[in-house]
């Protein structure tokens, strides 16, 4: 006991430590494991109730110091967030892996986050740990924010009407093409009248080569018929909840995501000096867009490798966004196959005549509300992005200045839970996409004050209960791109089929949040019948 019994330790004590130092080793070893773990414990619990921070928002009760409320929060993000606002109101802080968490829920903590100044909160340094592997350097996260509204500006290029009018056409024959090709659809069998598809593996492929076809032109997507697949799937591994914890890990995967980000990008840039070489920029694409518009205000331009990194950035973020919302939608109307025949006569109308004979454009999706309140009713029930963080650079106040954030916090906005809130929509379990023909609810807060970051004009408020594409400085600027590629795969889908839910299954399943995006669990499938 040399140690111990020199410092005169009260009696109790020594008792307890002369009887654990006497114990075999394969008892000694899990008691004192429990025991540190068990004073660990303590401590962190007595710290919450004895020493509460009154002038920072209350903190979730948690065991253990560090993990904090993770596994809840990672498990199941919403009741999380019901279950903390009734205890402790809209904003509150919990401990998630080491970092503390800020939520503030509802309109005014929308707003609150999203329109916070770029000196008091910062996307990129909550994000780019996960982000630049999978992207690359110099773009999105990687770089100061004004060349990110730079970024967003050029990129916009890619997204205008003139482009929409072009893009339509390239969904509908990749649609085609995979419908007859795919072994999830008709797998080359022209005559085959009924099927399953497993949505959670034909939405991310036919979602990868509309988008990939629409916005980096043929010559990207026809790697995706080749081994390059694989690489963009060993991309994908590397977005994922783990790789946002532990961004380095000696394991398989990160090796075969940062393998995949240098060859990906030197794909990519091949194109790029290809078509310099060439002489052959025009307006096909994004990386046309940024090959012409890619010089920042003061003179720099972009390099080779930064275009395609944003490239990748954007095609990866559009990618899980638009897979999960298709699957999410084509769940939710093979529970009400009534609503397909609703959208069918919408499309009949819109083409005006057989839809077969009649090729869709982008014109007619202007007169297919529809189908638009479909995608809008989807990306309420079931967001893509359940979290939005910031990281505080300067302590903040909360606006009623009860609260101060301090520096080194994170800020969490959940722009879903107003959205699954009865104070702002009547009977928010239903789906139902009319209930968009009388809420008045715009994801552009149109008729609010506007103002410019530097990619356009964007709503002043974030003070909406419906913002699926966030508001101020980092909005998204895919919303108008990602409603005509989900509008025209759901008018194709419903010009060949009708489906419903597999038998037996009465319920759209409930969302599995343990990647990136809440997600159907997979298969998810859905039955079949030809209807043309
Ligand atoms: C370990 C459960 O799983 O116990 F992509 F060009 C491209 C959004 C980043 C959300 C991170 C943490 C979940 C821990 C679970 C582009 C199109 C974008 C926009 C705990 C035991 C990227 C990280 C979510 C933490 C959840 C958003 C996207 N438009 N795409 N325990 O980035 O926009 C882009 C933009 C992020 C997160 C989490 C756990 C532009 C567990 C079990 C396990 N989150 N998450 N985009 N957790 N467990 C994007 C903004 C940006
Ligand atoms: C930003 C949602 C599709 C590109 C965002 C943000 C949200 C969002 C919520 C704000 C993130 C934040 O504040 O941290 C969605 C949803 C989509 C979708 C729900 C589909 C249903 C797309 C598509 C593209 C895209 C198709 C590209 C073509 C971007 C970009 C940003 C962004 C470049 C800006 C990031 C920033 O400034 O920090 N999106 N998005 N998104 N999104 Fe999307």
């Amino acid at each position: 006991m040399g140690v111990l019994s020199s410092i005169n330790l009260p009696e109790p004590v020594v008792a307890v430590a002369d009887y654990v130092t006497a114990l075999p080793l394969g008892i000694k070893i899990p008691v004192l494991f429990f025991g540190f773990l068990f004073v660990v414990v303590l401590l962190n619990v007595l710290n919450q109730l004895l020493f509460p921070k009154k002038n920072e928002p209350p903190m979730v009760f948690h065991w253990f110091p560090i993990i904090g409320n993770a596994v809840t929060y990672g498990m199941e993000p919403y009741k999380f967030f019901d279950y903390c606002r009734e205890k402790y109101g809209d904003v509150f802080t919990f401990v998630m892996l080491g970092k503390k968490m800020v939520v503030y829920l509802g309109p005014s903590g929308n707003d609150f986050i999203f329109n916070a100044k770029h000196a008091d909160a910062c996307a990129e340094e909550a994000y780019k740990h996960l982000t630049t592997p999978v992207f690359g350097e110099g773009v999105i996260f990687d770089c100061p924010n004004e060349r990110l509204m730079e970024q967003k500006k050029f990129a916009k290029a890619a997204l205008t009407r003139e482009a929409f009018q072009r893009y339509v056409p390239i969904i509908t024959k990749e649609f085609n093409d995979y419908m007859l090709s795919s072994p999830t659809m008709l797998g080359g069998d022209k005559s085959k009248q009924t099927g399953v598809t497993p949505l959670m593996q034909a939405m991310p492929e036919l979602t990868i080569f509309t988008a990939s076809h629409c916005l980096q032109g043929e010559e990207v997507r026809s790697q995706f018929d080749t081994s390059f697949a694989q690489l963009y799937t060993d991309l994908d591994h590397g977005f994922t909840p783990l790789n946002f914890v532990f961004p380095h890990l000696p394991l398989p995967s990160y090796r075969k995501r940062d393998e995949a980000q240098r060859k990906i990008s030197r794909l990519y840039q091949d194109i790029i000096e290809k078509r310099r070489k060439n002489n052959d920029i025009q307006d096909r694409d994004l990386i046309d867009a940024l090959m012409k518009n890619g010089t920042y205000r003061d003179g720099v331009k972009m390099t080779d490798k930064e275009i395609a990194n944003l490239n990748i950035g954007i095609l990866m973020g559009g990618q899980h966004t638009s897979s999960s919302t298709l699957s999410w939608m084509f769940l939710h109307l093979g529970a009400q196959p009534e609503l397909q025949d609703k959208l069918y006569e919408e499309l009949c109308n819109a083409v005006g005549g057989d839809p077969n004979e009649i090729p869709l454009t982008y014109e007619h999706l202007a007169n297919m509300p529809l189908h638009a309140y479909t995608v809008r009713e989807t990306l309420r029930t079931h967001s893509p992005l359940h979290t939005i963080m910031r990281k505080v650079m300067r302590p903040m106040f909360t606006p009623d200045k009860k609260y101060v954030i301090p520096a080194g916090h994170y800020l969490l906005a959940a722009p879903g839970v107003p959205m699954r809130d009865s104070r702002y929509f009547a009977d928010p379990e239903k789906f139902d996409p009319y209930r968009w023909d009388v809420t008045k609810y715009s994801s552009d807060g149109s008729g609010d004050e506007k103002i410019d970051y530097g990619y356009g004009l964007v709503s002043k408020g974030a003070n909406s209960p419906y913002l699926p594409f966030g508001a101020g400085r980092h909005r998204c600027i895919g919303e108008q791109f990602a409603y005509v590629q989900i509008s025209t795969v759901i008018a194709n889908m419903v010009r060949c089929f009708k489906w419903t839910l597999p038998e037996g299954q009465f319920a759209v399943p409930e969302p599995d949040y343990s990647s990136m995006i809440a997600l159907p669990p997979p298969p998810a499938t859905i039955q079949w019948v030809r209807r043309m």
